[in-house]
């Protein structure tokens, strides 16, 4: 069994209830179990900026899949939730990235393990560490790395809503 940290935005169409349909079709796959979900919060758009707000949070699985087989697993998920791959950076019903896997590091043409902009985002990180306080990037502390980037003023990132209850 592998641990394993997703990031999940949404900034199209019921950004709330789409990120709440995505933790339970992760938590449905064969093999896949959500063992933790950070709250809501609601993130400025990185990289291409001119699009709305998103509603991003982050889960912790348990899996036996590999990472190959998560990916296809998360982007099934995306498939089922109508997300359409017109405008590379733009607006998206649902996004789901692997963060981290394990100790696994990847780089492969489909998929790079740490996420590549993990220490940039934010958005991904704040969440992140709400639920593993202690996980490590790159050697170092995942905590760090969310106060550093979080100075940045355009990258807002605000909690909004709690997930309590969402697996039950
Ligand atoms: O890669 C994830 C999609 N995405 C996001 C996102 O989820 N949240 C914010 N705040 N900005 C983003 N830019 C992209 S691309």
């Amino acid at each position: 069994m592998n641990t394993a940290y997703l990031s999940l935005g949404s900034n199209q169409g019921e950004r709330l209830e789409l990120l709440r349909k995505a933790v339970s079709m992760l938590n449905d796959v064969e093999g896949v179990e959500v063992a933790g979900i950070s709250s809501v919060y609601e993130t400025d758009p990185v990289g291409y900026v001119d699009q709305p707000a998103f509603l991003n949070l982050a889960v912790a699985v348990e899996t036996t899949l590999d990472p190959r087989a998560l990916l296809a697993a998360c982007q099934g998920i995306e498939s089922a939730l109508g997300r359409t791959r017109t405008v590379r950076w733009g607006p998206r019903t649902i996004d789901i990235d692997i963060l981290l896997y394990g100790n696994v590091r990847l780089d492969s043409e489909e998929l790079t393990i740490p996420h590549p902009r993990l220490c940039e985002r934010a958005f991904a990180l704040v969440p992140l560490v709400e639920i593993a306080p202690d996980v490590e990037v790159h050697e170092e502390k995942a905590s760090d790395v969310a106060a550093r980037v979080s100075k940045d003023p355009s990258q807002g990132v605000l909690r909004v809503a709690s997930t309590e209850g969402w697996m039950a």
